[in-house]
């Protein structure tokens, strides 16, 4: 069994920031509506199925947000598979690797993409930037 190492203080603090301005939630039937307005979705599968991730600020590493369906590092970090940007002024960059930093792709609002794949993007986005306008 895999042992999860984890300091309490600096987890609730971290789980309350991700509440209150990140928002992370796990719905049993994930759809593309059930996507919040004002935030950028990702969803551990294709075609908006499976857990689902919801952000609005910039993140230096998905990886901080434990994901028992990811199987590839039990974590959102290498794990999006789709993805759906409901806000209506913000641009989000999708970076490969931890700290904004690798390549990166471009979602403008409004945009979905039912399958990273079709930008050779499955299960490798690691961080984010949100630009205010809608190009990035
Ligand atoms: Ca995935």
């Amino acid at each position: 069994m895999k042992k999860i190492r984890t300091v309490p203080g600096t987890f609730a603090t971290a789980l309350g920031i991700s509440v209150a301005s990140v928002g992370v939630a796990v719905p049993a039937n994930a759809a593309i509506g059930d996507c919040a307005s004002g935030y950028l979705c990702a969803w551990v599968d294709t075609n908006y199925n499976g857990a689902r991730l919801q952000l609005s600020p910039s993140n230096n590493n998905w990886g901080i947000w434990g994901q028992s369906t990811c199987l590839k590092r039990l974590t959102w970090s290498d794990c999006a598979s789709s993805l759906y940007n409901r806000t209506s002024a913000t641009c989000f960059r999708l970076y490969d690797a931890a700290d904004r930093t690798g390549g990166y792709h471009r979602i403008s609002p409004g945009d979905t993409i039912a399958n990273l794949g079709t930008w050779s993007y499955n299960d490798v986005i690691t961080s984010n930037s949100a630009i205010a306008g809608s190009t990035c």
